[in-house]
């Protein structure tokens, strides 16, 4: 498993909202580039980066996006008001290892089953979750779908795995849902990332044991409630899983969910 700190974008800035809601900013830092170096002179060498304007429809930080890519060594995975099959492709140019899709790949699963057909094993599918309901549009909107019936709609895909968020815990370290986010990771064959509220080493070690292939870690980590550099030093390098070791595992896969890796 591997932790990856997450730059949320805003106005050109690196922030940090409690519950995703642009009122409620608790961190606010000018060079998003700086931060992402910094990052990884800590030793985090996953990034993940959102653009909060693009997925709330305010705007877009694609110009800082593509700064960060072009300068960090880190793997960095990008999400964030991709809607149109160009914005995959000209985000991987750009240097992202993942393009993470949310709304568009929940209301138009045609769309998804083609994007990530043209572009296999580097599409995230962002499920971000309040109360069971995936929600869309910057977390303003219900979707209407259960979590666990959008994974099943994911399964046949060749994703790089599903990145879960719960929605009522994000920025407020408040801790994770140990229960809920173990039955994501096991309701689904393809690598999962969890996200919001996490909050100790502790809950970083049960997401590792549990099998996740990543955690993203926001206010935690940027108010220093978590220690970076001792995280980095556990769970920063992770073990990158590449299509090989995904080849690898399925031909080992037997029951569902069972041969996931674990403690790795
Ligand atoms: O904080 C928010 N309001 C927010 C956020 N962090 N809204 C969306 N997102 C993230 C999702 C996912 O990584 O967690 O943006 C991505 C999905 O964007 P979209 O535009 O494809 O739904």
């Amino acid at each position: 498993m591997i932790a990856t700190p997450a730059v949320d974008l805003r106005g050109g800035r690196c922030v940090q909202l409690v519950g995703g809601r642009p009122e409620e900013e608790k961190v606010s830092l000018p060079d998003p580039v700086e931060v992402a170096e910094r990052w990884w002179r800590t030793g985090f060498r996953a990034l993940h980066l959102v653009d909060l304007d693009a997925a709330l429809g305010s705007g877009d930080n694609r110009n800082v996006i593509r700064r960060i890519l072009g300068t960090t060594e880190a793997e960095a995975q990008v999400g964030g008001g991709v809607r149109r099959r160009d914005d995959v492709a000209a985000l991987l140019e750009a240097g992202a290892r993942r393009v993470v899709v949310g709304t568009r790949a929940v209301k138009d699963p045609d769309w998804l089953e083609e994007v990530s057909g043209a572009h296999p094993g580097a599409v995230v599918v962002a499920a971000d979750v309040r109360g069971g309901e995936v929600l869309v549009r910057g977390w303003t909107e219900g979707s209407g779908l259960q979590v666990e019936a959008l994974l099943e709609r994911l399964e046949p895909l060749a994703l790089a795995g599903v990145l879960c968020t719960d929605v009522g815990r994000e920025g407020r370290m408040e801790g994770i849902d140990r229960d809920g986010m173990r039955r994501v990771v096991e309701g689904t064959e393809h690598p999962v990332w969890i996200s919001g509220g996490i909050r100790s080493m502790e809950e970083l070690d049960y997401l590792e044991s549990v099998g996740a292939a990543g955690a993203v870690l926001g206010m935690a980590l940027y108010t220093g409630a978590l220690d970076p550099e001792a995280v980095a030093t556990k769970h920063g390098a992770g073990r990158d899983r590449g299509p090989e070791d995904r080849r690898a595992e399925s031909g080992m896969r037997g029951e569902r969910g069972i041969s996931k890796e674990r403690g790795a």
